[in-house]
């Protein structure tokens, strides 16, 4: 009931409704709509009351709110399913248990604040209450194990293509698994799978996005090299309209890219946002470093990388980090 008349509130936002039109249409007394008032008050809506006009929303906050992150998603698979935490270890974690536990797919986990975030190789992932998106989406893909960088390469695009749409910003894609803005990290994406020599029982894709971080948010050492949208744009943003267009993006992706052809497509899209293509890295692995030229990604998200000794090397996602010839980018 308290969605319900939220949602009443929404379709009006900015206008006043009246008390008796809420309690009629949905069949509650007025002292009922009050309480459901007092309620949206308390968690952050500001909603203003006038005894001749009735309640006018007129401030969303930026919560984490399931009605509001329901309103309007047109997804037919990813976020039908959907657990919300206030403060979580890892929502990497947590979906790992749930899918291993057969939970559907499109299942999606959200965080305000991880304390045990987590990025590749046992790295951590900073994620201050309140200010990122800290998401993650079940899947399970008819790919090889060996074709899942696709996944994290669909999901790359989906988020530039939504914070296109929904911040209105470019960024750039870092290959393997960092979008980039202003040739410092934004967002990083960790797809972790549970899979047979043929076949993936499903696959995790962790989103980490710094929406409303200031510098002061980020640990002395990455302050140099992580962003936020905040700091990019200026201006908060509300993470519920940035996960829904993610969510959307991501679905079209994975439902109509993944195919040879879509994905041929899909991976111009990718180069055209690489910030690597054609400039020559340094490819740090297990197995210690060395530079090329990058010249392209192949059909399985692998970076096709020109050695100086004119080889063309393909180097695989998994466990490497790529920097510029002087810094991050
Ligand atoms: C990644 O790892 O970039 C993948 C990050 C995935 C995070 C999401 S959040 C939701 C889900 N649940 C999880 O537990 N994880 C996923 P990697 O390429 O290894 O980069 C990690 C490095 O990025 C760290 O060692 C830091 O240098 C840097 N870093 C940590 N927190 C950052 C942040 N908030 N913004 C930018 N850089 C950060």
């Amino acid at each position: 009931m308290r969605d319900a008349v939220l949602n009443m509130l929404l379709d009006n936002l900015g206008n006043f409704v009246s008390g008796e039109d809420i309690s009629r249409q949905l069949g509650i007394t007025r002292a009922a709509v009050w309480k459901y008032i007092r309620l949206l008050q308390n968690q952050g809506y500001v909603i203003e009351s006038s005894t001749k006009k009735g309640y006018c929303l007129r401030q969303v906050p930026d919560i984490l709110d399931e009605a509001l992150l329901f309103r309007g998603l047109n997804t037919s698979l990813l976020g039908k399913n959907v657990e919300i935490y206030s403060s979580i270890g890892s929502t990497n974690a947590r979906a790992k248990e749930l899918a291993l536990n057969g939970a559907p797919e499109g299942t999606v986990v959200i965080a305000d604040e991880q304390v045990q975030g987590r990025g590749r190789l046992g790295r951590s992932w900073v994620s201050p209450s309140g200010k990122g998106i800290w998401m993650s989406v079940i899947l399970r893909p008819h790919l090889f194990p060996q074709q899942v960088p696709k996944i994290t390469i669909v999901t790359a695009v989906a988020v530039a293509n939504a914070l296109k749409r929904s911040a209105q910003i470019e960024v750039g894609i870092k290959w393997p698994n960092d979008i980039v803005c202003g040739g410092k990290k934004l967002c990083g994406i960790l797809t972790e799978v549970h899979a047979e020599p043929e076949v993936i029982h499903y696959a995790v894709v962790g989103i980490g996005l710094n929406v409303n971080l200031s510098l002061e948010d980020f640990p002395e050492d990455i302050k140099d090299l992580a962003t936020s949208l905040r700091i990019e744009k200026g201006k908060e943003f509300h993470r519920v309209d940035i996960i829904k267009a993610i969510l959307q993006e991501m679905e079209k992706g994975y439902l109509q890219k993944l195919n040879d052809d879509g994905f041929a497509e899909l991976l111009e899209e990718y180069e055209r946002r690489s910030v690597i293509l054609g400039r020559r890295v340094r490819v740090i692995g297990v197995g210690g470093e060395f530079s090329g030229y990058a010249e392209g990604f192949g059909e399985d998200g692998s970076l096709m990388l020109r050695l100086d000794d004119g080889r063309l090397e393909r180097i695989l996602a998994g466990d490497v980090s790529i920097r510029g010839e002087r810094g991050y980018v």
